[in-house]
């Protein structure tokens, strides 16, 4: 079955099921929504995907899978990015449920309102700012504590989890978060972007745009 998977700029959501397709080999279309410009919000998207958010892997029977870290274990399926025992694909579990929970809820809101579209800022939001960053330090310290004694997310080795984990955990100074303070995931950053087949954030994304916009036209 052939897919398209729909990402955005600038989206730490978004280059998690593009990391895990560049390791696995998955193929799919790429079609970049400009979300600033209202992109998600169009008719014709909602009828893709009526929650209206990327990363969201349409199949070509107009079937569809959503949240960012079900697609790139989708994708990673049948490479090494699956962790091989049974414990390992239990600390994906756990820790893709915390980087959704306690990471990416409070990093991605930082970031968007403060560093990428300040000017959208309601006053709601902007009071929720130190809010986000004392809850996203409280994560950032959990997940410090066990890269500590762990070099990556499960047991098994650089898998899905550390791409789903590292999303938004490594833009996190783009939302004010101090990475300097966390040595252990500073260790962890460098050891996934040591990874053979890493590409960074404005590669994987912006470096495709126009490739991937003119097959989908
Ligand atoms: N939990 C979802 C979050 C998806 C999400 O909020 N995506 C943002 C971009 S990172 C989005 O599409 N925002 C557009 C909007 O809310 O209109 C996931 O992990 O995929």
């Amino acid at each position: 079955m052939t897919a398209t998977l729909y990402v955005t700029q600038g989206s730490g959501n978004s280059i998690k099921p593009l990391m895990a397709a560049r390791r696995s080999g998955a193929q799919c279309a790429v079609r970049y929504m400009d979300v600033l410009a209202g992109a998600t919000r169009e008719p014709e998207y909602l009828a893709i995907n009526p929650q209206g958010v990327v990363p969201y892997l349409q199949f070509d029977d107009g079937s569809g899978l959503g949240e960012s870290n079900a697609i790139a274990w989708y994708l990673a399926e049948g490479s090494d990015l699956i962790p091989g025992s049974a414990l390992g694909r239990a600390q994906a579990i756990r820790w893709m449920n915390f980087e959704q929970t306690a990471l990416e809820a409070n990093i991605s809101p930082v970031r968007f309102f403060t560093h990428i579209a300040p000017q959208l800022a309601s006053d709601d939001q902007l009071a929720m700012v130190p809010v986000w960053r004392e809850q996203g330090n409280k994560g950032l310290t959990i997940l410090d504590a066990y890269l500590a004694h762990n070099d990556f997310v499960t047991c098994d080795g650089y898998s899905v989890a550390d791409i789903a984990v590292y999303g938004y955990t490594h833009l996190a100074g783009e939302g004010g978060f101090d990475l300097n303070e966390y040595t252990a995931i500073s260790a962890w950053i460098e050891r996934v972007a040591g990874q053979a087949d890493y590409q960074p954030i404005d590669v994987l994304l912006d470096g495709l745009d126009r490739d991937t916009l003119e097959k989908a036209a």
